[in-house]
């Protein structure tokens, strides 16, 4: 490799990626946990590979964004949050769903749309959520969550509970003007919010140079006056870690947090786009620091498990697979008239005091 060429790779590493993720030794997770967020890292993966083979087939209805490359973000991350905590996940945060116990059944309903789908057939992607689940559901228009999370975040303190709210980011969706309004009032507040950039380097075709001069997004937080961070996301304990730290600070009254973890896309912004415009050393760099493969290094390695105990998780997670799939393969489709259920408020019983028009104010004076 030439001087440059060496440059130039060590410009492209995260900073976190300057120690090998494998030589570090978990921090306070035991060796039970450490395979747990191992079988959700596999689930992320084999579920969406599972829903792009769907796609395939013409039986996913809508978009399909995945998330290969990035699951240690979403997995480390949710990993780490309180039951009481409110998580608004992002289109390719369906690790972090399922770390918060969404199964994968619902995930293959919603997508074929389904009777028996969270959004009851009537939307697509991982558009659905809940709040007695302890979730926000994503919305398409970026940035606009951050705004949402702070007002949940206040309503958590004004209800006297002690539960942060996190959500996830693009580093496309940090130029939106939503993510500044809500950083800002959040900021002045000291509303505890937890945000994560996922900086994946491109906004779909958009390198992230060509929308931002800062090296380091977190740096966004200095606007603010709140702290920062800046993580490996392909290490899933580091962005754990991370994630840990930036909860406490968010539980102190010292939020809202910025936390940037960088990671690459490795496949298109959805499933129709080739990624055509990533450079071909770019893309065989951050190959070689596959999230899944390095966490399996470092598990083998550290004797937290043989890889005979790491095929039998794999298997696990293909054995779920399958049974959920078939179960929402053979699910009906909606009734069509279900598309008109809840819409309008039940009929009151006719006569009752309910049921009387209400007649404006200005039409009872004349
Ligand atoms: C407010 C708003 N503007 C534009 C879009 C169209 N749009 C959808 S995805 C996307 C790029 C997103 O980039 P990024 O936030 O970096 O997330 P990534 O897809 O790379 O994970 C754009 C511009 C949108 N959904 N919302």
């Amino acid at each position: 490799m030439s001087k440059a060429a060496r440059k130039e790779s060590r410009r492209k590493q995260p900073p976190g990626a300057r120690t090998a993720p494998e030589a570090r030794p978990a921090k306070g997770l035991s060796p039970d946990k450490q395979l747990d967020i191992y079988y959700y890292l596999k689930l992320n993966r084999m579920v969406e590979e599972r829903l792009s083979a769907l796609y395939r087939q013409g039986k996913v209805q809508g978009g399909l964004y995945g998330s290969k490359g990035q699951e240690a973000i979403s997995v480390g991350s949710a990993y780490a949050l309180a039951p009481q905590d409110v998580l608004a996940p992002m289109i390719r945060n369906l690790g972090a769903m399922l770390v918060r116990g969404v199964k994968p059944v619902e995930f293959f309903l919603q997508y074929m749309q389904k009777e028996g789908s969270p959004c009851k057939g009537r939307d697509t992607s991982l558009h659905f959520g809940g709040i007695d689940r302890g979730f926000v559901p994503p919305i398409s228009p970026l940035g606009t969550l951050v705004p949402v999370l702070t007002g949940v975040a206040l309503a958590g303190r004004m209800l006297g509970r002690k539960l942060v709210a996190m959500t996830y980011i693009g580093d496309g969706a940090t130029s939106t003007g939503d993510f500044h309004e809500g950083m800002g009032i959040a900021s002045v507040m000291r509303l505890p919010l937890v945000v994560i950039i996922e900086n994946n380097r491109w906004a779909y075709s958009t390198p992230v140079a060509a929308q931002s001069l800062l090296t380091d997004l977190a740096e966004k937080a200095r606007a603010y006056g709140i702290p920062q961070g800046v993580v490996d996301g392909n290490d899933v304990l580091a962005v754990h870690e991370a994630t840990e730290s930036a909860l406490d600070l968010a539980r102190q009254g010292k939020g809202p947090v910025l936390l940037e973890a960088k990671t690459m896309r490795m496949r298109g912004h959805s499933e129709h786009d080739d990624a055509w415009y990533v450079p071909e050393e770019e893309r065989r760099f951050w190959e070689k620091r596959d999230p899944i493969a390095l966490y399996e290094k470092r598990l083998v390695d550290q004797e937290v498990a043989t890889p005979e105990e790491l095929a039998a998780i794999v298997e696990r997670c293909t054995s779920e697979i399958d049974r959920d799939l078939a179960v929402a393969e053979a699910a009906p489709s909606p009734r069509p008239e279900s598309c008109i259920e809840d819409i309008y408020a039940p009929l009151a019983d006719p006569g009752s005091e309910e049921a009387a028009p209400k007649t404006p104010a200005s039409a009872r004076r004349s």
